[in-house]
């Protein structure tokens, strides 16, 4: 139901006029801080919204192949009164906030980031600042970011927001010089950000607590690296311990997504669509799609196998990133039995070889030849992820020794490995000629 709420306009209002300064925080306070997220490595990422009801195609019109299904508004520059007659039709009657959590944490995943708001500007909760949500346009009439928080904090997954800054509905977000389907010469970006923007974030972090506020759609020319500091600092007044990507900023450096200068808001650095090179300093979170596209799309089948994600997986945790796998549900509220299926087969690598995965931090070097390396929190472990299976019965690793007399685990079959000692920084390990060698396969090494 809309009804303004000025107060949060005026407090953000308020904190930009002295800010600038860089939120004062000490490393170990900002370690803390994200602890859990860093501990997390794996989320499940989440576009949902009335571009599922197209699905990559408009009045008989479909979307190039490769073009991504949220984005079906500017692709196909459909007018803002077109577009949102969809909100009458969204109805997901099949949508089970516990089913989708579920399906979430049997796959290994520790935190869900849902778009409240995408692009397209329609939101996923009772906003009051708005009718162009959930409860005031569309016939299903339930409060979905309410439902998937309270199925989380019952499984004890993090629940988080994603939030496009760029509004393509809003008519003061609206101009023309953006996009060639926004036709408001007159937009006043600072009337839809105080009297719409920051309400709506102030409701979401107030009423539904998220553990992080993932940010988007900050390229556009009148969000500045100013008004990102001062969002950044008005939120960890609102809230101390949240989370906040660097696209709260100005500093992402394309897909790429780490920053391209220093001192910019936001706790880690976004790469879209890739795995970073080498490891990086800043926290990192890959975020990727299963098929080609982030919201639903019907048409598009270029899936990557299971195999593929659980290597990026390992990959990512390798070069101490986290990966933030997405899905696409349909308009009935249903998942692609194609993410469900992937999702099943990353659960059961990780309920076997999780522990080199989660808590863990990065090896230096991250890996040697088809060799992930990975140490445990407790620092007592380096884990050796083996994702080729290898002709000989052994392989040789270099770097580091296993403890005197200590054993080393095959995880999948727990069976004791047998290694010998080359050089004081080589050693040969037993890879037990592995039959049904599947992704990857662990072996735990006690190092200390
Ligand atoms: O434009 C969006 C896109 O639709 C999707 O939400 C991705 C996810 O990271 N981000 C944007 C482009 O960077």
């Amino acid at each position: 139901m809309k009804k303004f709420t000025i107060p949060a306009a005026l407090i953000f209002i308020a904190f930009g006029l002295n800010s600038c300064k860089k939120l004062e925080e000490v490393p170990s306070d900002k370690d803390i801080r994200m602890e859990w997220w860093r501990d997390a490595k794996f989320g499940m990422f989440i576009h949902w919204g009335l571009y599922a009801i197209p699905a990559g195609e408009w009045k008989g019109e479909k979307l190039e192949k490769g073009k991504i299904g949220e984005w079906i508004m500017n692709s196909l520059d459909i007018d803002t009164s077109e577009y949102e007659k969809l909100a009458n039709e969204f109805n997901p009657f099949k949508f089970d906030a516990k089913e989708w959590v579920k399906i979430a944490k049997d796959a290994g995943m520790k935190y869900i980031v849902i778009t409240s708001k995408h692009h397209d500007g329609f939101s996923l909760w009772d906003s009051k600042v708005s009718d162009y949500d959930i409860i005031d346009a569309s016939p299903y009439k339930r409060d979905i970011l309410m439902e998937l928080t309270n199925a989380a904090n019952e499984a004890g997954i993090k629940m988080c927001f994603y939030y496009s800054i760029m509004d393509w509905h809003h008519p003061d977000a609206e101009s023309p010089k953006d996009y060639k389907h926004q036709n408001n010469p007159d937009a006043n970006w600072d009337n839809y950000r105080d009297n719409y923007m920051i309400p709506q974030i102030t409701e979401l972090v107030k009423k539904y607590k998220p553990a992080v506020m993932w940010f988007d759609g900050e390229w556009i020319p009148e969000w500045t690296e100013e008004q990102g500091k001062d969002l950044y600092k008005y939120l960890m007044q609102l809230d101390p311990n949240l989370i906040i990507n660097n696209r709260i900023s100005k500093a992402r450096e394309g897909m790429s997504g780490m920053n391209k200068y220093d001192d910019a808001a936001g706790d880690f650095g976004t790469p879209e669509q890739e795995i970073l090179e080498e490891t990086s300093e800043f926290d990192w979170e890959s975020c990727m799609t299963m098929n080609d596209t982030w919201g639903y799309r019907k048409d598009d089948d270029n899936w990557k196998s299971s195999e593929q994600l659980i290597e990026n997986l390992i990959d990512v945790t390798a070069k101490g990133g986290n990966y933030l796998l997405n899905i696409g549900p349909m308009a009935n509220g249903e998942i692609p039995q194609e993410s469900i299926s992937r999702l099943k087969d990353i659960g059961d690598w990780v309920k076997i070889n999780g522990e080199a995965i989660y808590s863990s931090s990065r090896w230096k070097p991250f890996k040697q030849e088809n060799i992930y390396f990975t140490l445990s929190k407790d620092k007592k472990f380096i884990y050796a992820i083996l994702t080729e299976n290898i002709s000989e019965d052994h392989i040789k690793i270099n770097g580091f020794l296993p403890k005197e007399d200590s054993e080393i685990i095959h995880l999948s079959t727990n069976k004791k490995v047998k290694w010998e000692k080359i050089s004081d920084s080589q050693f040969s390990l037993d890879t037990l000629k592995i039959e049904d060698f599947g992704v990857a396969q662990t072996f735990k090494i006690r190092v200390n």
